[in-house]
């Protein structure tokens, strides 16, 4: 076994996991701690006279070069026919780019991460005369990787290698580290491809947690970025939010109707894990969110229906047409289906969640949930349009809700959780328990203890809407499943008006 020395935050640290990631390396992990300087120890020393992470040790052998490591870790696994190919050209191409970024690439984007990363943790301020002085080498290298991206999908062709990860990893804070990788747009592209990847999302929560969230808070997401938007700085609120504990032996569920002796059956609960998380204000980067990255984008949408809320034929006749109209623009599907919508208030929340009938009013939602597994959704669809589901299901289908306030939202504001730091095991299902049918929905934990990002819009108004992505049917590394919650929000006037809000269930064919 592989036993593998690293502290998870580091650039090196990161490009080791996650290639081990890519590469279904099975290892023991020594974790370190970098900021503690546990590199420098004596005993650490043994292993690496360096004094530097990442080290591996095999037996009699040891390895301290994280590329090495990546290397010899693929020379022993049997998953390497893309990420590290058995034919000697496509291994001298990826050697190539390996020793490119050892050699030039890492310590051109180090002395940004020094400088606008490292100084502003230690209270100290980015010297802007050395970043000056390496523009000319960023900007070469960037260029020469621009490129080569314009001409293939990942860095040596159409399939992730070993590479890509090595490539990526000291860009892993580029905003932090004001990396202006927008000058490059095949580059930024590539990059936003490898966020999407399992192995670069389940290593992204130590970065955050050990380095990006420790930052002053204008230096988070490059102040450069920031103060070109608006002038706002990143505003967080500490709120809490309903996660659930997966248990191996017991289901998640909820049972919407009582035994013959009238009772609820007793079950592992949706909503048993509170937990104290961070909520960034998104307003300064509002435009940047993504559907298909960040699980959720948020949109101008007014509407002419404005009437009574309540009356769900005229909300149907009315709402319903812009709706589809609307998504058809934003998405660019070819066919849209509104199927239901749910207005909530807390003028409702005296009403039981397990309340089979008038589900249309009901209470904001407090738990951590996506409305859809990737089982129920296809069932949804084919409850719904019948003969027609297989053919459509053949090609690209995606749920989204649409959340619309039905006037400015000032408490119990809805949280969004950026899929690009909540990997797929952070998702399990919650099986709601109808007389006739069971549902899925999916409930949330948090794997790796405040790894997930969570955004929300104070203040939202009634011509703003947030796109939900609930489910999309493709698997090529997108958001398919975006965690939610209403909460509530401490900074909240104690007599703010009740949160009134339309959500709107949607079903999107391609
Ligand atoms: N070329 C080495 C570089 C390793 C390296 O510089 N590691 C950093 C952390 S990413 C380190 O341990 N620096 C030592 C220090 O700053 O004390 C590799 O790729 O593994």
């Amino acid at each position: 076994m592989l036993e593998v020395y690293l502290d998870p935050c580091t650039i090196n640290c990161r490009k080791v996991l996650a290639g081990l990631d890519l590469l279904d390396t099975k290892y023991n992990l020594h974790e370190m701690n970098y900021f503690k300087g546990e590199q420098k120890s004596e005993d650490f020393i043994k292993i690496n006279p360096m004094a530097t992470i990442p080290a591996a040790v095999d037996g009699d052998l040891t390895i301290t070069e994280s590329n090495a490591i990546l290397q010899y870790a693929a020379d022993h696994s049997d998953h390497v026919e893309k990420a590290y190919p058995k034919d000697t050209k496509k291994r001298a191409e990826i050697n190539t780019w390996l020793l490119w970024e050892a050699s030039a690439w890492f310590s051109t984007c180090y002395t940004h991460v020094v400088q606008y990363v490292v100084q502003p943790l230690m209270g100290g301020e980015p010297n802007e005369e050395i970043i000056k002085a390496e523009a000319p080498q960023w900007n070469k290298l960037a260029g020469i990787l621009n490129d080569q991206l314009g001409k293939t999908k990942y860095i040596t062709g159409d399939d992730v290698t070993i590479a890509d990860i090595a490539i990526a990893s000291p860009m892993h804070m580029w905003e932090a580290s004001r990396l202006p990788i927008d000058k490059y747009p095949n580059l930024q592209r590539w990059y936003g491809d490898i966020e999407k990847l399992p192995s670069w999302q389940k290593t992204q929560g130590a970065v955050q947690k050990s380095i990006l969230d420790l930052l002053p808070k204008n230096q988070a997401n490059g102040g450069a970025q920031q103060s070109k938007q608006n002038g706002t700085t990143e505003n967080s609120v500490r709120a809490t939010l309903n996660y659930t504990k997966a248990l191996d032996d017991q289901l998640t569920e909820i049972y919407f109707y009582e035994d013959a002796e009238g009772k609820y059956k007793n079950v592992n609960e949706p909503g048993n894990d509170a937990q104290e998380v961070n909520i960034t204000d998104g307003w300064h980067r509002a435009k940047e969110f993504s559907y298909d990255k960040h699980g959720f984008s948020l949109h101008d949408f007014s509407s002419s229906y404005n009437g009574a809320w309540e009356d769900e034929s005229r909300v149907k006749n009315h709402l319903y047409p812009e709706i589809v109209s609307f998504l058809k623009h934003t998405t660019g599907a070819k066919e849209v289906l509104v199927f239901d919508h749910t207005i909530r208030t807390k003028k409702n929340a005296s009403k039981a969640i397990t309340q089979e009938s008038n589900t249309t009013q009901r209470a904001p939602v407090r738990l951590v949930h996506c409305d859809y597994t990737s089982e129920s959704a296809p069932v949804r669809v084919k409850q719904l349009l019948g003969d027609r589901a297989d053919d459509l299901l053949s090609r690209r289908v995606a749920f989204f809700n649409v959340w619309k306030p039905l006037a400015k939202v000032e408490e119990m504001p809805l949280a969004m959780c950026d899929v690009t730091t909540s990997p797929p095991e952070d998702y399990f299902k919650l099986f709601l328990r109808y007389r006739e049918r069971t549902g899925e929905n999916y409930v949330m934990r948090q794997t790796t203890p405040n790894s997930h990002k969570w955004w929300y819009f104070p203040g939202m108004t009634s011509d703003q809407v947030i796109l939900l992505k609930t489910f999309d049917g493709e698997q090529d590394g997108r958001a398919r499943f975006v965690g939610h919650s209403a909460f509530e929000d401490p900074t909240s006037k104690p007599d703010a008006p009740e949160r009134e809000s339309i959500e709107i269930r949607t079903i999107v064919f391609f």
